[in-house]
């Protein structure tokens, strides 16, 4: 067999292995058997000066064809192999659209927040609009503005917690409403004043360190004791139901003269007695009063011309009432099983 005949043996080989190769690692020995260092063409390449003289740019035209030849087929198939590699790939991690959904774990909103934005809804309803004060308070704001000085007994109804000497977690959201009425030059007001307040008290199944209490502030130049327990009795037929009534108890708070305490009837025995109502036949709405002329001074209203009336509710305990809970512990404890049920 002379060059010429061995070179296209070997050619013919290479192109029949090459047609066998089923992936890259078969390929790359191919490559190493046929066109690599000491691989079947490059030997004869190799060869080309053991050849007479004569042959040699022959051969060599030769030999350098069927290596080029080699060399884009090789190419050619490393690519189309990578891409099977690719689709074969894809295809095992694809996704199964036809599986059913998982379905999307969504929360909802707190009771505690449930029952602030009916209250919002009731007394937008009656014109009021919501006003924000600070969780952290002046002393001033909390106590004095209100009527209640330094070293009056009646600081003993709201036992604080003090952040350093003037400023406090506020007791109560009465001090919004000096807020409010500093803010505005003397012009009538109906807001409702929301917010968390703070107690540095013994927490009980009716009583938190920290609850909401959402206050009311009406001022004009007539407002009278009357409109206060129409808003009361609207609030408490549009909070618990049609029908219910409303009764008031004598009471007193520093800031409001006259004050009173607002009840309605109990809405699970209508008044018979009952555990909720503790045998009374009624349930505490809101302490209240008219808004005292000293606070009235000092929100820059001159009592003379000016009237208005307050009033503050809790918002737990009501909606504990509502809906039938025990525990006011519940609201806080972030128990999930507590929370889904509303
Ligand atoms: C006050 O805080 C007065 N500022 C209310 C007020 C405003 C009177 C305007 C007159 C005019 P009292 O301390 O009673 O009042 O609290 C009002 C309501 O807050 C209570 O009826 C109750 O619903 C709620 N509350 C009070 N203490 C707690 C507590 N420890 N845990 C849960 N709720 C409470």
């Amino acid at each position: 067999m002379d060059s010429f005949e061995e070179l296209a043996v070997v050619r013919a080989e290479a192109l029949a292995a090459l047609e066998e190769t089923e992936n890259i690692a078969a390929l790359r020995d191919w490559e190493k058997a046929y066109l690599g260092r000491k691989g079947k063409v490059t030997l004869q390449i190799r060869a080309i000066g053991k050849l007479p003289p004569a042959q040699r740019p022959a051969f060599g035209k030769e030999v350098n064809q069927v290596k080029q030849e080699l060399a884009v087929l090789y190419a050619e198939a490393e690519k189309s192999l990578k891409r099977a590699e690719i689709a074969r790939r894809l295809a095992a991690s694809a996704v199964d659209v036809t599986l059913p959904g998982r379905p999307a774990i969504s929360g909802h909103l707190h009771l505690t927040t449930q029952t602030l934005r009916q209250i919002y809804a009731i007394f937008a309803q009656l014109g009021f609009e919501v006003y924000e004060s600070p969780d952290v308070e002046l002393e001033s704001y909390n106590f004095d503005l209100l009527n209640i000085p330094a070293y009056h007994p009646a600081r003993d109804m709201w036992d604080t917690f003090w952040v350093d000497d003037k400023r406090l977690l506020r007791t109560h959201t009465s001090p919004g409403q000096i807020r409010v009425m500093r803010e505005r030059t003397p012009e009538p007001i109906r807001v409702i004043l929301p917010g968390k307040c703070y107690r540095y008290e013994q927490i009980t199944a009716r009583s938190e360190h920290q609850f909401y209490q959402v206050e009311g502030l009406a001022v004009g130049r007539q407002v009278s004791m009357t409109d206060l327990i129409g808003t009361m009795h609207q609030f408490a037929e549009l909070f618990y139901g049609e029908g219910r009534q409303i009764r008031v108890r004598s009471s007193y708070f520093p800031f409001t003269e006259p004050s009173i305490e607002v009840d309605t009837d109990c809405i699970l025995c209508g008044g018979e007695g009952c555990p909720i109502c503790k045998y009374t036949g009624w349930l505490e709405i809101a302490g209240a009063g008219m808004v005292h002329p000293v606070v009235l001074e000092n929100g820059g209203y001159n009592p003379d011309e000016w009237s208005g009336f307050a009033f503050g509710m809790g918002v737990e305990r009501p909606s504990m009432m509502k809906y039938g809970v025990e525990d006011i512990r519940l609201f806080y404890g972030n128990d999930l099983r507590f929370l889904r049920q509303f």
